[in-house]
């Protein structure tokens, strides 16, 4: 038995780390959980006081985050080659895109998607600009490179995709360079070999709409 663990629901940030443990060939186990009653246990909550997936537990570590569970996955699978040496020049711009999907980019799309209005004070001290400025700065980088960090493809690209290909597509349609850009990274054996276990656990949980990744 894998000592690598996974919590998710298959209409959640979930499919993501799903999508990681298949480009890093991990062996592992899956715990579908059900929302609002799994999620509420007092165990699962001892894992993730947040009441959320995904969760991951690795050797007795337990980890919490979309973005911290891909990453901690990329350093413990080096050989895969999904985040830059540590001595790299690029660590610095691997951190720097995977901190902007998380920090910037996700909470200003999910107020877009919710409508939250944001008045210039309040964006003041909020840690990331208007979703535009985000999208802009996004196209405008893989306009000139393939990926997030130039030819190779990583797990800031993970989470970047993830994000576009979910709750992006769903609320502004992607531009021809973002399209692009997910198109050739859904394309990736890892990522349908995903497509097929998500059905699976949705089986598991006896729900019937696939939607293509998160809808938690
Ligand atoms: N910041 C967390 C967000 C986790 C999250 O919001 N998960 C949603 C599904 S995508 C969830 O579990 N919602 C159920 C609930 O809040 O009860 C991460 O990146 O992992």
């Amino acid at each position: 038995m894998s000592n690598i663990t996974l919590y998710t629901h298959p209409h959640s940030r979930g499919v993501t780390v799903s999508w990681m443990l298949e480009e890093c060939q991990a062996e592992y186990q899956v715990v579908p959980l059900q929302f609002h009653t799994d999620m509420k246990q007092a165990e699962y909550l001892k894992l993730n006081p947040a009441g959320k997936v995904p969760t991951l537990t690795h050797d007795g570590v337990v980890i919490t985050e979309t973005a911290a569970i891909i990453s901690y996955l990329a350093d413990i699978y080096p050989e895969k080659q999904l985040a830059p040496a540590i001595d790299s020049p690029l660590r610095g711009e691997y951190y720097k895109w995977l901190f902007i999907t998380s920090n910037q980019f996700e909470p200003a799309l999910t107020d877009y998607m919710h409508q939250i209005e944001i008045t210039d004070e309040m964006r003041f001290s909020l840690g990331y600009p208007k979703l535009d400025v985000i999208v802009d700065q996004v196209t405008q980088h893989l306009s000139q490179n393939r990926y997030l960090l130039g030819e190779q493809f990583s797990t800031a690209d993970v989470l970047m995709v993830a994000l576009l290909a979910w709750a992006f597509q769903k609320t502004i349609p992607l531009n021809d360079t973002l399209q692009t850009y997910v198109d050739q990274a859904i394309a990736r054996p890892a990522f349908q070999r995903t497509l097929q276990l998500n059905q699976q656990y949705l089986e598991q949980l006896n729900i019937d709409i696939l939607t293509p990744l998160n809808g938690g």
